[in-house]
């Protein structure tokens, strides 16, 4: 087979895990100073950022937010990073991806690239289950009482009765900016329509604020059963009831980015948000599922408040 060498090595130049490119193993750059995963370097990133699982929740956001956007940077890893102004303030919306250590690259690597005499500013807005009887789906939970994290513990699993998850401390989010998100995405989300829950319709859009669990995996942590795998989950969400009763939300992020704000040396103030998007609840709302319409309006309505929250 013959290979085409000019193509492979622009392949090669845009991805930013290139070999060779990068100097300092403890933290690799390139030589412009980007960054190994995000791609990003100084200039490019605001201390104000808006993290968001998902890609296109990213660009609706910018899109419909900033002005003046620089071009988005993508990277081979599955970053996007989107910049522009808010009312004057050039703040970011960083696509995350999915899971805890999406998290610490977002928030390691943007932290190396703003100056470390700024404070920064991170909110994370994303979608979760919900935990609690009386949340229905649509309903929108500012995780004010902090975060904390459920681990699947692969040592215990072959023990007999064993109970592989743990539960860590719970970690808080900055009180201020935390206050301004809640403040901002009530307003925000006042008076609109859904059509999600048929029968329960008044239950929609409500803000409410509670505890969040952020789950090392969507299935066997987050206690969704499955018979292709030893998870011994049956009774997680019970026992994570049972020890922390003002579970309200349940998605993958937002411990890592209150954790590391809480460890960074240059400081993070951290705040977070999600929009349940189904109810794992066992009696009251279980079942309800918000309808994609729906969360298309919480995106975008949410996401302003967001960067109203960043930007005060
Ligand atoms: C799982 O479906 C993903 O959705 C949630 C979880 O935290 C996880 O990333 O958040 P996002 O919608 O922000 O991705
Ligand atoms: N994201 C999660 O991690 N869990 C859910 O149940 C929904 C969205």
């Amino acid at each position: 087979m013959e290979i085409n060498i000019t193509k492979l090595s622009l392949v090669e130049l845009r991805s930013p895990t290139s070999a060779g490119v990068f100097t300092n193993a403890n933290f690799p750059r390139d030589v412009e100073g980007r960054t190994f995963h995000l791609g990003v370097k100084q200039g490019d990133v605001s201390s104000k950022i808006l993290s968001v699982g998902d890609a296109g929740r990213a660009e609706r956001i910018a899109l419909a937010h900033l002005e003046n956007r620089t071009a988005p940077i993508t990277s081979s890893r599955g970053f996007v990073t989107h910049s522009g102004y808010f009312r004057g303030v050039f703040v970011s919306i960083i696509a995350t991806g999915m899971g805890t250590s999406m998290m610490d690259f977002v928030v390691r690597e943007t932290r190396a690239v703003v100056d470390s005499s700024e404070k920064m500013k991170i909110i994370r807005f994303g979608t979760c289950g919900g935990l609690q009887d009386s949340d229905f789906a649509t309903t929108i939970v500012v995780a004010s009482e902090g975060s904390m994290l459920v681990r699947r513990e692969p040592d215990l699993v072959g023990e007999n009765n064993s109970f592989p998850y743990s539960f860590s401390r719970i970690v808080p989010p900055c009180p201020e900016l935390s206050a301004a998100l809640l403040d901002s995405m009530q307003e925000r989300t006042r008076g609109l329509i859904f059509k999600s829950n048929n029968e329960n319709k008044e239950k929609n859009g409500k803000v409410k604020t509670g505890l969040d669990v952020t789950a090392d995996s969507f299935y066997s942590s987050q206690g969704r059963t499955s018979d292709a795998f030893d998870d011994r989950n049956e009774h997680l969400l019970e026992k994570l009831k049972l020890a922390y009763p003002t579970a309200r939300s349940c998605q993958m992020e937002t411990f890592q980015l209150f954790d590391l704000a809480r460890a960074s040396l240059h400081p993070i103030s951290a705040a977070a948000a999600c929009i349940i998007l189904a109810s794992r609840a066992t009696a009251g709302a279980a079942g309800s599922i918000a309808l994609k319409e729906d969360v298309a309006l919480l995106e975008l309505c949410g996401g302003l408040a967001c960067l109203e929250a960043l930007t005060r």
